[in-house]
């Protein structure tokens, strides 16, 4: 027997959880903009250290790009140097000819079953469309819709959300990178070609403090810093995400 139901308690019990987490998330440690690869990584680290971490993604489905493998064949790639974090999600990958394959759905429902676990205020369909600055001309937050509202183009007006950090984690889209680049604080060069080895590096190496306030992951750096793209390879995506949170975590102390 299911027992009895309350259609309107289960409508009570979704408003009064959703809004008690929507108020939590107005002011936070970090806001990680963009549920991909390097964001759900980055923000599973900082919530493990006790960092109040808030993701929004524009999309129903976090996981970004790691869904449709390559071609939409539901495979992904990464370098051994990326089997700690897996092991750490839980996801068992394959060795085969010196990499791990694994599923994409298998890797993008651990990363977010490890984000949501670790305590992060995943918000889905917000979509971020402008930043806030604090008095000092610092990143201080971001300006949020709803992802609905923007498709459909209703003159609707954006709400607040304040942290000590943001990340710029929407891949090819940059989207706070650009809030910068339209208003010449940023100059973006835009990815360059693909080559899986340099492009791998690049993200790597261009996840930095960009802007007081601002730090760059995953594929929002290729646009920034002018690095290669490189297709259904996901190590260095993972990386990035854990070089943005040691980065966040020396900043917030
Ligand atoms: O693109 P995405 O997966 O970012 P990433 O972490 O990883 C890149 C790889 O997936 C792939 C690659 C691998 O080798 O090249 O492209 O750099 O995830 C970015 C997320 O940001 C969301 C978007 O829906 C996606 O889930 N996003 C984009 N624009 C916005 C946004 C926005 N305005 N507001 C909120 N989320």
């Amino acid at each position: 027997m299911i027992g009895s139901i309350s259609d309107l308690e289960v409508s009570r019990l979704i408003v009064r959880e959703y809004f008690d987490s929507l108020q939590e998330s107005l002011e936070s440690d970090v806001i990680i903009v963009g549920g991909g690869p390097s964001g759900l990584v980055a923000g599973y680290t900082l919530a493990d250290q006790g960092k109040k971490v808030v993701i929004m993604e524009k999309r129903l489905s976090p996981g970004g790009g790691i869904w449709g493998g390559g071609k939409g064949f539901n495979r992904v790639v990464l370098e051994k140097a990326a089997s700690e974090i897996l092991a750490d999600i839980g996801a068992e990958a394959a060795e085969r000819d010196g990499y791990l394959v694994i599923s994409s759905v298998l890797l993008a429902s651990a990363l977010i079953k490890r984000a949501v676990e670790s305590g992060v205020i995943l918000l889905n369909l917000f979509a971020i469309e402008d930043v806030y600055f604090n008095e000092k001309r610092e990143l201080a937050g971001v300006v949020a819709n709803d992802t609905a509202y923007r498709q459909i183009g209703l003159h609707v007006d954006p709400l607040t959300f304040r942290s000590k950090l943001v990340m710029d984690s929407t891949g090819h889209e940059a989207v706070v990178v650009n809030c910068l680049a339209r208003r010449g604080i940023l100059q973006l060069k835009g990815e360059d070609t693909m080559n899986a080895q340099l492009g791998e590096e690049g993200v790597i190496e261009g996840t930095r403090e960009v802007y007081p306030g601002l730090i760059v992951t995953g594929m929002a750096s290729a646009q920034l810093f002018g690095t290669p793209r490189m297709g259904p390879i996901f190590g260095g995506m993972l990386l990035s995400g854990k070089k943005a949170a040691r980065i966040a975590m020396e900043k917030l102390g």
